[in-house]
């Protein structure tokens, strides 16, 4: 149920899915300011060189294939380079080399079944940041607590740690179009890039994915050309060498060029990365070709590492926060409904509304098939219509915040929304409905997104200068409200049931007539009071039967001596006391329970209820005089409730016998 923030061209997506199958873990090239040479696992006899060689060792590649690596660098080289592989003594990367007078920093690994060997030329170690430094910059950011500080602070940090002229913080959106939400610039006179947005294609899916296993690269000129390495495949696979590892791999020239666009010779990006997904990257650039110490290199992984772990958490709170308070809500709307028999009131007028729950124009509530709004809706027509469609579509629940894109053939039926959320419940056909306006939603974009403003389709950009372009016929995004809607209508339906459920158990010790206790919840009653400790002589029953009910209800027509008997009850139950149970047994024969009396109790409440039948009854203008022969019998210990109930009905008949309109005992 969710869609991108901000729809995707066809264009942008035929360049995204070029991009995306571009191979660049295995291009064959290396960057020419060192050197990759690999050799076979058992031997470390050299099987392949890259064509850097020459200039950055003095040696041709030619000259070393086929020669142990150890005639190059050493035996005691060889043995520390094995050490990082087998992490004996936990040794790592990298090993000081030494080769013709010249220093490098030596970076092994395994990979294709083959030992890669990187040298980078050794830079002088009081250059640049210290290990100190990059740990003092990684305890202040665990003081920071929102992420625009972090985000903000990181950045600084980077610049510092660095020496790049800018540093850059990347977002990533969920349709992973990215922002930059953070930038250091060397000088003003270097273009602003903050707040800008550009299109996912920028880093296409298999570079993301590449990043997940490699959590910094190095470009360090965008002007050298990249070096093959020799000979292109591999002696154990036979194709060209696995670079995904490697510190020297070429990077994609529709990159390179992309680079150069922007004005970059060099960058050093970073991974940020949370539950194996990239949520952003940092990237530090440079306007002359700049790299950093192997070692730097590492500690900056650390510090980046520390960003996307801080920025994890905070989104994880702020989701655990959210989360919880749209339960708070759900729980009291269903409350209300659940307390409030007027679903209108509780749902759309109550404290909480269907609108605090999710924020929109107007929401719409349709209730035992009645429809009600609150708020800017589209006409109750229109909403009616709209359902019948929705349903003939199986489109509910519905999230959408274009009709115009998504369900262009319902958008003129509700041309003044733009996004609606409609959760069926109830299972009657009724619903909710949230509506949303159109909305003109301004991005600005990294560089202008129109073709014109590239070489071909598969070019980077040619000028990158802040470019808005405005979407409308959208709403604004629901972003996970819509999930929040389809809970309350899970919630709603449990309600609902619930609700049943207790009218049924109702019914079932009811009498559906008079809404007075049947039989079976009197007879529980008597029993549960005679067992109870005041037994005996404080329990009595009146069995009250209407005198020649057959005739009144002949004469009443249909349905009349229903109210008859409705009216009847009322009157006897105004004549018992709160604590007494008055049952209807069926027919004409109602029982009261007198708890916590005695005879002369039980025989006053039964003169009550004669009383009570005095004046006339009412039925539709017409008066009615009924009257009512009533038994009472009071408990002793040993009676049960059969026996007592079979006491006060002979009672009831002794008062028929004696003449009607009479209490007997
Ligand atoms: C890689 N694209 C990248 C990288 C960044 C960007 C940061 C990672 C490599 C690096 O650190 O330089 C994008 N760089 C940016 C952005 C800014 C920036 C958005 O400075 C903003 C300020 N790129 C294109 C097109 C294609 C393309 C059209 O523009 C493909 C046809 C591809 N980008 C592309 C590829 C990579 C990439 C393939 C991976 C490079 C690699 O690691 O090999």
């Amino acid at each position: 149920m969710t869609t991108p923030a901000i729809p995707v061209t066809a264009a942008e997506q035929t360049r995204l899915d070029n991009c995306s199958r571009e191979l660049i873990r295995r291009p064959g090239l290396v960057q020419p300011h060192g050197v990759l040479l690999t050799a076979l696992e058992d031997t470390w006899v050299v099987a392949q060189g890259s064509a850097s060689c020459g200039s950055v060792l003095g040696i041709e590649a030619g000259e070393l294939l086929g020669r142990p690596l150890a005639d190059l660098l050493g035996p005691d080289t060889v043995d520390a380079l094995s050490a990082v592989l087998s992490g004996s003594g936990g040794a790592a990367n990298p090993v000081p080399v030494e080769v013709g007078g010249r220093r490098f920093d030596g970076i092994v690994h395994r990979v294709d079944g083959l030992v890669v060997l990187e040298l980078e030329p050794e830079l002088p170690a009081e250059d640049f940041a210290t290990p100190p430094m990059v740990y003092a910059a990684v305890n202040r950011l665990a003081a920071l607590r929102s992420r625009e500080e972090l985000w903000a602070d990181a950045a600084r940090e980077l610049a510092t740690l660095t020496g790049f002229d800018r540093v850059m913080i990347y977002h990533f959106h969920p349709d992973a179009h990215g922002q930059v939400v953070a930038e250091v610039r060397a000088d003003d006179s270097m273009e602003p890039y903050l707040g800008l947005h550009y299109p996912a294609s920028d880093i296409p899916a298999q570079a993301r994915e590449l990043y997940l296993a490699k959590l910094s690269r190095t470009i360090f000129s965008t002007a050298d050309a990249p070096q093959p390495v020799l000979p292109e495949s591999g002696p154990v696979l036979g194709e060209p060498l696995d670079l995904s590892y490697a510190e020297l791999r070429a990077v994609s020239p529709h990159h390179l060029q992309f680079m150069r666009n922007m004005g970059q010779a060099s960058t050093l990006s970073f991974s940020l990365i949370f539950n194996g997904e990239l949520i952003g990257m940092i990237t530090c650039a440079h306007r002359t070709p700049r790299r950093l110490p192997y070692t730097l290199r590492r500690g900056l992984e650390v510090f980046s590492n520390q960003v996307a772990l801080q920025l994890s958490a905070m989104a994880e709170i702020a989701r655990l926060t959210r989360d919880t308070e749209l339960l708070a809500l759900r729980t009291r709307l269903v409350g209300q409904f659940t307390s409030d028999d007027d679903t209108v009131q509780s749902l759309l007028h109550g404290p909480v509304t269907l609108l605090d729950l999710v924020p929109a124009a107007g929401a719409a509530l349709c209730s035992d098939g009645i429809l009600s709004t609150v708020g800017s809706t589209p006409e109750p027509d229109r909403i009616a219509l709209l359902l019948e469609r929705l349903r003939a579509g199986d489109h509910l629940p519905l999230a959408t915040e274009s009709f115009e894109l998504e369900h262009p053939e319902l958008a003129e039926i509700v041309p003044s929304v733009a996004g609606a959320v409609v959760v069926p419940f109830g299972g009657h056909g009724d619903y909710l409905a949230w509506f949303r306006p159109e909305i003109t939603e301004t991005t600005r974009w990294l560089g202008d997104q129109s073709e014109s403003n590239r070489d071909s389709i598969l070019s980077p950009r040619n000028s990158f200068s802040s470019w808005s372009a405005s979407v409308s016929g959208r709403a604004e995004p629901w972003r996970g409200l819509d999930v929040a809607a389809v809970e309350l209508g899970r919630d709603l339906d449990s309600a609902v049931m619930r609700q049943a459920e207790a009218a049924l158990a109702h019914l079932g010790l009811h009498d559906a007539l008079t809404g007075l206790p049947n039989r079976r919840l009197f007879i529980e009653r008597l029993q549960r009071a005679l067992s109870g400790d005041l037994r005996g002589g404080h329990v009595a029953v009146l069995f009250i039967d209407i005198d020649s009910f057959k005739a009144i209800n002949d004469s009443q027509g249909h349905g009349g001596g229903d109210t008859v008997l409705q009216q009847i009850a009322e009157r006897i139950s105004s004549a018992t006391r709160a604590s007494d149970t008055l049952a209807r047994f069926g027919g004409d024969e109602f029982v009261v329970l007198c708890e916590n009396t005695g005879e002369h109790g039980a025989r006053k409440t039964a003169e009550r209820v004669l009383g009570a039948l005095q004046h006339p009854l009412d039925i539709d203008g017409t008066p009615l005089r009924v009257t009512a022969s009533v038994g009472v019998a009071t408990a002793t210990h040993l009676d049960t409730p059969d026996s007592l109930l079979g006491r006060a009905d002979s009672a009831m008949y002794r008062a028929k016998r004696s003449g009607k309109d009479r209490v007997s005992d």
